[in-house]
């Protein structure tokens, strides 16, 4: 009698935590608020940094700027399970101190790799931000499903002068990333 009562908890219990992670979808991302200095989570190419003067969550963001012909990003590598629905998001912030123009862009994207590093497909990006906005402002990809032979998705901060030419330049700072299961519809 009693060994029933303990099972019937036990169900009881693994059936709210298995509600509540349905209901509020892990961050699968290592180090989402840029609070850790590389590498912890992101990899840094070109001009990119971690700021202490601005940032929309505890002491820290990613920063990214276009300068001539330099483009900046921050990157981290997930494991995804094939079949299975991710979306990707993070808050951006262009002043209007030092803004996005002359083409340049920032943006958040997935993509998606084989267990053998090989790219599949095409990156999954989230709309643009090419101006200044002075507030922090939400970019969220599309919900995209893993392709059969996913491994792993990148999840990329972009930030890109498209005219190399042009003395391009401006800034962006990245905050609160998210990767994670969302329900398919
Ligand atoms: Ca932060």
């Amino acid at each position: 009698m009693k060994r029933g009562y303990l099972i019937q908890i036990l169900v009881l219990i693994v059936a709210f935590f298995s509600l509540s992670a349905n209901r509020h979808a892990e961050n699968l991302l290592i180090n989402p608020g840029f609070e850790k200095v590389d590498p912890v989570g992101w990899s840094t190419y070109g001009d990119s940094t971690y700021d202490t003067d601005t940032y929309r969550n505890d002491k820290q963001s990613g920063k990214a700027w276009v300068f001539d012909y330099g483009d900046g990003l921050f990157e981290q590598f997930v494991n995804v399970i094939p079949g299975t629905q991710y979306q990707a998001s993070v808050y951006m912030l262009n002043k209007t101190a030092d803004p996005i123009k002359d083409g340049a862009k920032a943006w958040i994207q997935i993509e998606w790799f084989t267990s053998d590093n090989a790219i599949i497909g095409d990156a999954v990006k989230s709309p643009l931000l090419d101006g200044p906005t002075d507030t922090w402002k939400l970019f969220s990809t599309p919900a995209a499903i893993a392709p059969s032979n996913a491994a792993k998705a990148k999840v990329k901060l972009v930030m890109e002068a498209p005219d190399k030419k042009k003395n391009t330049d401006g800034s962006c700072y990245f905050d609160d990333a998210t990767f994670g299961v969302v329900p398919l519809k």
